[in-house]
């Protein structure tokens, strides 16, 4: 008799039973889930041994956001580009590696119903010194006609209009965290059978954290309101809860997911030299802002939920508030008011 190990859901296992609870459903979006799946362990292989072979260190092209394009920068998106190109789920692609829109602009994929927006490989400043870093994604409906190429405005949609959101971590386990209106999970690759395996169900964002994630570095630069709030973190004493600890790796992906997992507020605030921000809105912001709502967190600019922005550009900033919603009320009441 074959015993079998029900105890382990895969990713494909897992986005295809969902599907199941939807009669419309048309097994498309289990299948781009499976191919960003696919390009993900692709990009976790090459990660896992950047320090053993030339694919570290700058390829010497400057991209669209005027920072040095890492190798494995360049081989990330070219696999995520890749799988989706020849999937059957993708009309077209946006990618921070990439100054415009890429329609596929072939039979098969323009009539396909979604587009795909992401970052390859977000924190790759930190590539070389062994710091966690990630892919962040965001699927949405084209608003454009199938059979017709994908078009800009499929991509500028506001945050709130997205089908599904994730990112994949490359950390001390890879794991694969994406969320939909049914809700938030996490799978960790099992490299013995290169599979990501349901490891984290039903993630909710703790209400209240320990953790706030900022660079102080720019304390001089924030406006009073971030300011009042970030000294408010330092000075709570035990009857609140005891001061928070300070916790920022400079890689988004990893500062977040820590935050979302054990509760906590990652903040990048307007500086003067950056007035809207470093983090782009389309596949950073508003993938996680996506992620953190339906666990039960909270996400701004600062004045606004970030998924009711709407687009004017592809690669706009915005600065980012999001976490915990208890420490995100707190923060609320400082800069709402300023
Ligand atoms: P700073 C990495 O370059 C990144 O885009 C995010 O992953 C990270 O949170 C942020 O920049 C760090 O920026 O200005 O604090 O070094």
């Amino acid at each position: 008799m074959l015993k079998v190990n029900r105890n382990i859901v895969t990713l494909d296992e897992f986005t295809i039973n969902q599907l199941r609870t939807f009669s419309a459903a048309t097994g498309e979006l289990s299948a781009l889930l499976r191919d960003i799946g696919l390009a993900a362990k692709r990009v976790h292989v090459e990660v896992n041994k950047a320090g053993l072979v030339d694919i570290l260190g700058d390829t010497g092209e400057i991209n669209v956001q005027g920072e040095a394009v890492k190798k494995l920068d360049v081989y990330a998106n070219n696999q995520f580009v890749g799988v989706l190109k020849h999937g059957v789920s993708c009309a077209g692609v946006a990618s921070e590696e990439l100054d415009d829109i890429l329609p596929f602009n072939e039979v098969v994929s323009n009539k396909s119903k979604y587009v795909v927006l992401f970052d390859p490989l977000d924190g790759s400043g930190n590539i070389d010194v062994n710091v966690s870093i990630g892919t962040i994604f965001s699927i949405y409906n084209r608003k454009t006609a199938l059979g017709t190429p994908a078009d800009l405005q499929d991509f500028l949609q506001p945050g709130s209009q997205q089908i599904a959101a994730g990112y994949i971590i490359y950390g001390s386990s890879t794991m694969f965290v994406y969320a939909t209106k049914l809700g938030v999970n996490g799978f960790t690759l099992d490299t013995s059978i290169g599979e990501f395996c349901l490891s984290h169900p039903n993630i909710q964002c703790p209400a209240q954290g320990q953790f706030y994630s900022v660079n102080n570095g720019n304390f001089y630069e924030y406006n009073k309101g971030v300011q009042e709030y970030i000294d408010r973190c330092q000075r709570k004493d035990k009857s609140n809860g005891g001061p928070y600890s300070q916790r920022y790796i400079g890689s988004m992906v990893a500062d977040v997911h820590r935050n979302l997992m054990k509760g906590g507020i990652f903040m990048y605030p307007a500086t003067i030299k950056k007035p809207n921000g470093k983090l782009r809105l389309l596949y950073e912001c508003n993938p996680f802002a996506y992620i953190v709502e339906k666990s039960g967190g909270m996400a701004t600019n600062g004045q606004n939920r970030i998924l009711d922005i709407i687009p004017t550009e592809l690669h706009q900033r915005t600065p980012l508030f999001i976490g915990s919603k208890n420490m995100m009320t707190e923060l609320n009441e400082c800069v709402m008011s300023k």
